[in-house]
């Protein structure tokens, strides 16, 4: 099982070019509790303007949430994430023409945001409702699929894995072969191993330093480290802003093994990162 082969992703709201490496998704929460940037962008002006500034600053997608999901939160309704979304997903899909993603896992806050201008998928449950399956196949867009054990409310508590590498691959795999069923095609799909979902620090670790398993199944794999709880027990720092180099790391070591899109808060320190893993990498 090789790398996806053809280094252009091209569906028909949007293209994505992979051949000089990882690429930087930017993250945009417009909620008010999410653990890094809750609070900050609730005020739609302010959302669009971080998400035209992520866009100048290189990121190659925009991913937009109306729902945090830190460690304990609770669900926030679909009618309330439309409502903050939507009307950010719309201003921004009129300024820029870099693929828009919708972090959601309801099917209702998926199509609302595909109409208002969003062209890819990112959901945490990797596609746990048929529904937005069969959206996602119906809409022809690329699909995040990423792996959590437990919910967000719970999900810290106790995680256990036997072998959390295997485990986390084979749940994805077994996610793909639903989607493909489904009619949504290979090149589509990205694999996300869910850093901070259902995982100690030791879990994420082996995670991060496996990430060539992820790779080798032939799928794109995403990774989403930025600023999560682990950098601040393995760093200190505890504000969550202070963890931007610990992101660093991550960003330079997905690169390096082929991770295809990392998702962070710090675009532009990550753009950087990301270029001169990749110029390594490719060179
Ligand atoms: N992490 C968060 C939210 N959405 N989506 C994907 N695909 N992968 C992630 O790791 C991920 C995600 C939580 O982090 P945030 O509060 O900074 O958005």
């Amino acid at each position: 099982m090789g790398a996806v082969a053809d280094p252009m992703l091209a569906w028909p709201r949007g293209r994505l070019d992979f051949s000089s490496g990882c690429l930087v998704m930017g993250i945009l929460n417009v909620t008010p509790d999410s653990f890094s940037d809750g609070g900050q962008f609730l005020d739609a002006d302010r959302a669009v303007a971080r998400g035209l500034e992520m866009a100048a600053q290189g990121a190659a997608i925009i991913d937009v949430g109306g729902e945090s999901t830190r460690p304990g939160s609770q669900p926030v309704p679909p009618a309330e994430q439309i409502r903050r979304v939507v009307p950010i997903i719309g201003a921004l899909a009129e300024k820029i023409d870099i693929p828009i993603s919708i972090d959601t896992h309801h099917v209702e806050v998926a199509r609302a945001a595909l109409l208002a201008g969003a062209s890819i998928l990112n959901d945490i449950t990797a596609l746990s409702d048929p529904q937005l399956a069969e959206l996602a196949a119906q809409q022809q867009v690329p699909v995040i699929l990423m792996h959590m054990q437990g919910t967000p409310a719970t999900m810290q508590v106790e995680p256990h894995y036997a072998d959390v590498v295997t485990e986390v691959r084979d749940f994805l795999l077994e996610r793909c072969e639903r989607a493909r069923s489904v009619g949504i095609p290979k090149e589509r799909l990205f694999l996300d191993p869910g850093i901070g979902f259902g995982k100690t620090l030791a879990h994420n670790l082996r995670l991060l330093k496996h990430l060539d398993r992820l790779v080798a199944t032939g799928y794109r794999v995403l990774v989403g480290a930025s600023r999560k709880a682990f950098l601040g027990k393995l760093t200190g720092k505890e504000k969550p802003a202070d963890r931007v180099f610990g992101t660093a790391a991550t960003v330079a070591l997905c690169a390096a093994a082929g991770v295809s899109i990392v998702r962070v808060h710090d675009v532009g320190q990550m753009q950087d990162v990301a270029k001169v893993t990749n110029a390594v990498t490719h060179s």
